[in-house]
């Protein structure tokens, strides 16, 4: 029992030492290459998503680098903004995967339907857009241009598991996925850099929601770092054995 338990506090440590780490792979020690960078980041609350960006109020941009890993390798992550709700339809978004060579692209989409989406313009003026993948994660780069005196816009995320006939095919209907929207502000003046308490409160400042629900995803986000930390531990663990 008491060796049981010594086992159990050893989990314990590890896993706190594993948590740190992991926690720090979030908007803070994100780079980008040569010259790119973004004033603001936010954690986004669910799939493991993060989201820099800079707002420039004089010309209404919103400069964009959406961060997160495709449901497989060959899937397909997607960012965009919905101007009538949170929520997935009227979504003006950008996708992103690897067309048949192997290079990356950006698509703007109108979604207008769970089962099938068309490839056409957005509301938004989009200035620019490209992408990137490596190491299993992809991003999304783009320039938006918004309405004249935009304050807050309803964001909307997602990651999709494979692309066919140059489709992005739908993404599953897990919790983690049909909760992946949020109120991003682009004025509120909060959430200091290197701060992790803060990154969280931030986060759930500019997700707009009600301080309970974006609680509630944020320890979403928290126990799957647990659990994934926790598995991570028992693979080092029988890889030793
Ligand atoms: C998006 O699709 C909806 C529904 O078909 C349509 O009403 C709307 O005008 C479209 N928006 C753009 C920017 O094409
Ligand atoms: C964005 O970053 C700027 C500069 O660091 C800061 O003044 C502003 O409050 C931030 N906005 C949000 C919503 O965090
Ligand atoms: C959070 O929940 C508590 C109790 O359910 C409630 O009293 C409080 O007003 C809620 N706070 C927000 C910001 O919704
Ligand atoms: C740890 C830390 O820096 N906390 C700060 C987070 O932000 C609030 C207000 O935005 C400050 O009051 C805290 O001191």
């Amino acid at each position: 029992m008491a060796s049981h338990f010594n086992l159990f506090l050893t989990s314990l440590l590890v896993l706190l030492f594993h948590i740190s780490p992991s926690a720090s792979l979030t908007c803070s020690s994100q780079t980008f290459s040569a010259n790119t960078r973004f004033t603001n980041c936010t954690n986004l609350p669910s799939l493991k998503s993060f989201l820099h960006w800079t707002f420039d109020p004089t010309k209404s941009t919103l400069s964009v680098a959406f961060i997160a890993s495709p449901a497989s390798p060959d899937g397909w992550i997607a960012w965009g903004i919905n101007p009538i709700a949170p929520a997935m339809i009227g979504t003006q978004s950008l996708i992103a995967f690897k067309n048949p060579k192997g290079s990356m692209v950006v698509k703007t989409y109108n979604l207008t339907s769970y089962k099938s989406i068309t490839e056409s313009k957005l509301l938004y003026n989009v200035l620019d857009s490209n992408a990137e993948s490596s190491d299993g994660v992809m991003k999304i780069f783009a320039t938006l241009e918004l309405p004249k005196n935009t304050k807050t816009v309803n964001q909307v995320w997602q990651v999709g598991p494979a692309v066919k006939d140059g489709m992005p095919v739908v993404h599953k209907f897990e919790p983690d996925n049909l909760k992946s929207k949020a109120t991003l502000d682009l004025t509120t003046v909060e959430g200091k850099k290197n701060a992790n308490a803060n990154a969280t409160s931030s986060s759930s400042t500019s997700t707009g929601q009600s301080g309970n629900e974006t609680g509630g995803s944020s320890t979403v986000l928290k126990t799957e770092t647990i659990a994934f930390s926790f598995f991570f531990f028992f693979g080092v663990v029988l890889l030793q054995l």
